[in-house]
């Protein structure tokens, strides 16, 4: 079915502050109309929830239109960036798309802008640099001001608009990217949509150092300013007009807290019962759409508002009809759809080509070299990774070579500075972030597992990332400093990770993470860092990565490992050898997903007896999905139950003595693979 036109006062999606002043009559039509357009999309998107048409829930935004889409309006829709929360209908209708493509996606239908795998207002259009949402309030404002510094770094003058309401303004990634967009004076316009509620919850639960909001931009070091959005609507868009002028024209970041309205309660099913008596009545009387509604009458006459009036009601009901012959979503796709596909390799130059004796550390820094100089999309940031060439010494030199704009220290806030990454990487940049320890990358599990994993899934967009988790024990550092986190990554869908044990493979995964249009974890192990030296060189297998080395060969046993346990397992396969007469198929799986495991499986098929290692836990451990997607095909033809070697299920010990008790070391392998051999 074809899409029904827009009404001609609907054709124009953009706003100058110059334009209020010379035409104020031709403004408001403008504005009233994607406010009005706004409103009864949301009223009839509660009729089709309530029909059963829409599931999930629905969280309308009415009472803050006269704030999104004068703010939709006037940004400049050809650079700017921004992410809309769930009371931002009418920003997302002003910017990009055709009413019925929101329709769809409340509908969940096959035309659905996240095809249907997300629903409600979650979704954006991130080719117009409209990030889409996730649940988790806060978690995008990272993703704007990385996507807006992306665009300044590519020469274009964007502003960045990124909004929350109160409630969002408690989490820590809004405190963490209001430091940070200071800090690096991203473009950052933050909006609090301040309707006094989270949920049930009012401003007087929700802080105790006052509700002026707005107050907090001094603390960031940066302009802050308070604004009614209920009031005057031109007024209004002229404040905020001013507002994106200054942070277009300083790139600084600014804090600007609009008094607004929710008229319909937290969503659908909200009955308001906890809001004190009239006070429903009293947000109802402030609403400024039927104000601006009665200016509109005054200055184009009684018969034109009723005019836009029908034709808007008519333009929407045609789109209502249309989205819903839309046919449903097919499950086709989904799973290869999860990752952004394979372009192809990228043109590395064949260098170095003279191979040097290098340790795991000095091969990833000759890696991020290679990236830097070749690939002037990347950049690199993480703790103390600038002049201090980071805690392990990984990036040592890259500042000097590079320059700040592509490599600089970050700021204790691992949560907003990998949204920040994956705004970087929505737009076209690839960083490559360093955790200083992989344990503090829990900072920043929703960013990594939720946001950055998910996004192909449900955008379509490719979040081209390379995380370094430097990661692993034996070294006394304790549980914050020694875990294994790979189990706990990657049962998330969306994810992929390589852990090499070579020098070499450091240098070929650190390439072939980095030209994945996928988040891509690089575990480290830092005891492998200044371990054995070795030649690394450009090698042009080095996607060879994804696929499991075939490290030592024999018949007795197929031993599956990854990581520093390669070393152990090495060294125990030897002592088999020597000791017992035993050889074992010793493979290291470097791609820890995906998953490629028919060459071990075959392996399997030809010892029957299979031994999985690493230093992980073992409950819910990586080795139990190993021994599961291994034995699951070949078990009638193993000859003894699977073998499963793994760390003690406890917080990382810290005294060498209990840490050699935790995990598996030579000894323990020998022992419980010679008990097992019987
Ligand atoms: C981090 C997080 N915690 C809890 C929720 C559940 N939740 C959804 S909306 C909401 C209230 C949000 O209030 P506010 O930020 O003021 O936005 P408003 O709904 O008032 O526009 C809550 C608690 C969530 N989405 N994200
Ligand atoms: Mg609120």
């Amino acid at each position: 079915m074809a899409l029904p036109q827009l009404p001609s006062f609907l054709a124009t999606r953009s706003l100058g502050t110059d334009e209020i002043g010379r035409d104020p009559a031709a403004a408001l039509l403008r504005l009233y109309s994607w406010m009005q357009l706004s409103r009864s999309a949301d009223n009839r998107i509660l009729e089709l929830f309530r029909q059963g048409l829409i599931k999930g829930t629905v969280t309308g935004g009415q009472g803050n239109e006269s704030l999104c889409v004068p703010l939709a309006l006037l940004a400049d829709k050809s650079i700017d960036v921004v992410s809309f929360t769930h009371r931002d209908l009418g920003g997302h209708l002003v910017w990009s798309g055709h009413p019925c493509d929101h329709l769809n996606q409340y509908l969940a239908n096959s035309g659905s802008p996240t095809r249907a795998r997300e629903g409600n207002i979650h979704h954006g259009d991130p080719a117009h640099r409209s990030l889409p949402m996730i649940s988790h309030l806060g978690a995008m404002i990272s993703n704007v001001a990385g996507a807006a510094d992306s665009q300044r770094r590519l020469g274009r003058p964007a502003v960045g608009l990124a909004f929350f309401g109160d409630g969002g303004s408690s989490t820590g990634d809004i405190h963490e990217t209001m430091n940070l967009a200071s800090l690096l004076s991203l473009p950052v316009l933050f909006v609090i949509q301040n309707n006094r509620y989270a949920y049930s919850t009012p401003l007087a639960e929700q802080y105790a150092a006052g509700t002026e909001l707005w107050r907090r931009a001094a603390g960031y070091g940066i302009e802050g300013m308070s604004l009614d959005a209920t009031g005057d609507v031109l007024a209004t868009a002229r404040a905020l007009g001013d507002a994106i002028d200054r942070v277009r024209a300083t790139s600084r970041p600014m804090l600007v807290e609009a008094h607004t309205l929710r008229l319909r309660g937290h969503a659908a099913y909200d009955t308001g019962d906890y809001l004190a008596p009239g006070e429903n009545e009293g947000f109802l009387a402030r609403d400024p759409l039927p104000a601006t509604r009665r200016k509109l009458a005054e200055l184009l006459g009684k018969e034109r508002a009723d005019a836009v009036d029908a034709e808007l009601a008519a333009f929407l009901e045609a789109c209502v009809k249309v989205s819903l012959a839309v046919p449903r979503p097919d499950p086709a796709g989904m799973e290869t759809e999860l990752h952004a596909p394979d372009p192809g390799p990228l043109p590395w130059r064949p260098e170095p080509s003279a191979p040097a004796q290098l340790n795991l550390a000095q091969a990833l820094n000759l890696g991020l070299r290679k990236i830097l100089t070749e690939r002037p999309e990347s950049l690199v940031l993480g703790q103390d990774i600038g002049t201090y060439g980071g805690a392990f010494k990984v990036t040592e030199g890259l500042l000097k070579e590079f320059g700040r704009p592509r490599v600089f220290n970050t700021p204790l806030a691992e949560s907003a500075c990998t949204g920040y990454a994956i705004g970087l990487a929505l737009n076209g940049h690839r960083p490559i972030e360093e955790f200083q320890f992989a344990d503090f990358a829990t900072e920043a599990t929703t960013q990594i597992t939720l946001n950055a994993a998910t996004m192909h899934f449900r955008s379509g967009a490719a979040c081209p990332l390379v995380l370094r988790l430097p990661c692993g024990g034996g070294l006394t550092f304790g549980s914050f400093h020694s875990q294994e986190l790979e189990a706990f990554f990657l049962s998330m869908p969306g994810l992929k990770g390589i852990y090499p044990s070579t020098p070499q493979d450091a240098f070929n995964a650190l390439l072939a993470a980095y030209e994945d249009p996928n988040p891509v974890i690089l575990f480290e192990h830092k005891g492998l860092y200044r371990r054995a030296k070795a030649p690394v060189a450009w090698d042009p297998a080095y996607r060879s990565v994804w696929q499991p080395r075939h490290v030592r060969a024999g018949d007795r046993a197929t031993l599956v490992t990854y990581g520093e346990m390669t070393l152990v397992a090495e060294e125990a396969a030897k002592y088999f050898e020597d000791e017992y007469d035993a050889g074992f198929d010793v493979w290291d799986l470097r791609a820890l997903a995906p998953l490629r495991l028919d060459a071990i499986r075959d392996s399997l098929r030809r010892t029957g007896r299979l031994i999985v290692l690493h230093e992980g836990r073992r409950t819910h451990g990586f080795g139990a999905e190993l021994v599961a997607r291994l034995t699951e095909e070949v078990f009638a033809e193993l000859k003894a139950p699977p073998l499963r070697i793994a760390a003690l299920d406890l917080p990382v010990p810290f005294a060498p003595e209990l840490e050699r008790a935790y995990r598996p070391t030579l000894e323990t392998v020998i022992d419980r693979v010679a008990a097992w051999l019987g």
